[in-house]
């Protein structure tokens, strides 16, 4: 390696990539502090703003602008992390991407490592848990809760006749029966998936409008409730989360929603909680080819965090 050079193909911070099976990680998968970031620059069902395939790599060059020092968690970034580039996706077929994710995900479990995504549509989210999903008991995600950040619920059964698309990604989570499903800064759905979350004990919704009304603390209470969750979480981040005037390059911006210190606060509070385990994040629908968009700095900076707290 030359002196004085750097990779913007990889997320800044990076160890350098060994073979997987040569990384010394004693410790089993759930007890990991290892992760692995896979880029999927897949966005074949995309019905609004294009653009995502290409986030991966804007997103990882951004991330050449922190500090290793966080100054908002006061903690330095020491996290032992590999970025694995960007998965072979199939252009045009969701199941053939999510089935190669999904191998892909695996490969990182075997050697114990825990998987970063980074999108490419929501859509993707499949290939990840579905690596995830118990395969001693149930096969399923029963013990598994999923935090779901997203101005959309995602949660209807078919869009525009296809059952696998970025707007039913967490109603094909919901198939796999998780333990709980949170769902956070929504505010975008339709009275069909209204009904479908309504009277589901396993189904949490914290809506934009609740969380930023200020009056009755709703946003705390939320984080009280996400102090008060134990055992496994993946962990989904759809950009369009954020407000348009704080993350405007992603598929379907919604306006009305979440501020950068909203998931600072958060993560402060699910990395204070010592009752959870968090095995898999994905972060999804940025969606810009200009170097330095400031949706994809966002998105970096939110991995940056991540790493942070939870490696
Ligand atoms: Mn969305």
């Amino acid at each position: 390696m030359l002196f004085n050079t750097f990779n913007p193909g990889k997320f800044a911070f990076s160890k350098e990539n060994e073979e997987l099976s040569r990384i010394n990680n004693n410790s089993s998968f759930e007890d990991s502090k290892i992760w692995g970031i896979i880029g999927v620059p897949f966005d074949s069902t995309c019905s609004y703003h294009h653009g995502s395939r290409f986030a991966p790599m804007i997103i990882r060059e951004a991330s050449f602008g922190f500090e290793q020092y966080n100054s908002y968690f006061d903690k330095v970034l020491d996290a032992e992390f590999y970025d694995c580039g960007d998965l072979n996706i199939v252009h045009g077929n969701c199941f053939k991407t999510c089935n190669i994710l999904e191998d892909a995900v695996l490969e990182l479990i075997d050697a114990n490592i825990k998987p970063i995504v980074i999108g490419g549509e929501h859509s993707i989210t499949k290939g990840s848990i579905n690596a995830l999903i118990n395969k001693e008991n149930n096969n399923d995600l029963s013990d598994i809760t999923v935090i779901h950040l997203d101005a959309h619920r995602d949660i209807i059964n078919e869009y525009i006749g296809e059952k696998d698309s970025h707007a039913t990604i967490m109603r094909r989570v919901y198939d796999l029966n998780p333990k709980q499903l949170i769902q956070i800064g929504i505010r975008s759905f339709s009275v069909e998936e209204k009904d479908f979350v309504s009277g589901k004990n396993n189904i949490h919704s914290f809506l934009a409008k609740d969380i930023k009304n200020t009056q009755y603390c709703n946003f705390n209470k939320m984080l009280d409730f996400l102090n008060s969750i134990e055992g496994k979480v993946y962990l989904s981040i759809d950009m369009d989360v954020f407000d348009p005037s704080f993350a405007p390059s992603v598929g379907n911006p919604t306006p009305g929603g979440l501020s950068p210190n909203d998931i600072e606060l958060i993560f402060k509070t699910l990395s204070n909680n010592q009752n959870i385990n968090i095995i898999g994040f994905d972060i999804v629908e940025v969606a810009t080819s200009q170097l330095g968009d400031i949706t994809a700095v966002l998105a970096s900076k939110i991995i940056y965090d991540f790493l942070t707290l939870f490696g």
